[in-house]
């Protein structure tokens, strides 16, 4: 079932610090692909884990798309879930160490505020690891709450030390961890 007959563009952020991560978010964009047209695929970012507490976790592998699609925001969830699942994430608890995280950062300009789906992404505003590759990709969008660009609100952020580590299809099959923890 259609959302709309227009396309709209949603914008997908993805993570990942736990298994082969470039596998993962290799994995993840192929399939993403295949939920609407016109794919925007921003550069690999690298950060510590950020706002996970004391939890020791390895490092975080980030980047963002942005897709024409015609599902409407509940089955495009879905359809990442599911992505998620293929990946091998496990749920046990918020916020822990993951193989794939798939966000919904924007849907147009829509706001959804559902028991499942809040969109714009609550905290993607004050993340550097979402907003960075975002504004790759994503510059001239309009946050529909801040009402500020991506390409505004990027530049705003304080440096939080997320390194752009070059495009996916560059990245070697398995890009070492350079700080293990
Ligand atoms: N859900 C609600 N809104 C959305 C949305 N816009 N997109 C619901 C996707 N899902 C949404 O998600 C739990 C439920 O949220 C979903 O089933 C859906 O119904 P989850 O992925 O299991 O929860 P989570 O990821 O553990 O929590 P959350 O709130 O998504 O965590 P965050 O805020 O995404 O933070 N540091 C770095 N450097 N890089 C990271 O990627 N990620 C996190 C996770 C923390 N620190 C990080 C990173
Ligand atoms: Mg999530």
């Amino acid at each position: 079932m259609a959302y709309k007959s227009e396309p709209i563009v949603a914008c997908i952020g993805l993570g990942s610090n736990l298994g082969d991560r470039v596998a993962h978010l290799r994995s993840a964009v192929n399939a993403i692909q295949h939920l609407g047209a016109s794919m925007s695929v921003s550069s690999v970012y690298e950060s510590e884990p950020f706002g996970v507490g004391d939890d020791e976790q390895p490092i975080y592998l980030n980047m963002a798309v942005s897709i024409q699609t015609k599902l409407a925001p509940e089955q495009l969830l879905a359809e990442l879930l599911d992505i998620e699942r293929a990946n091998g994430r496990v749920r046990l608890r918020r916020n822990e160490a993951r193989t794939l995280d798939l966000d919904i950062l924007m849907f147009g300009e829509h706001l959804i505020e559902t028991s499942a789906l809040t969109v714009p992404h609550p905290r993607m505003h004050e993340r550097a690891f979402v907003m960075l590759p975002l504004a790759e990709i994503a510059p001239h969008m309009v946050h529909p709450v801040l009402q500020r660009t991506v390409s505004e609100i990027a530049a705003s952020l304080p440096d939080q030390g997320v390194r752009r580590i070059g495009s996916l299809d560059a990245a070697p099959a398995q890009i070492p961890f350079t700080n293990p923890v």
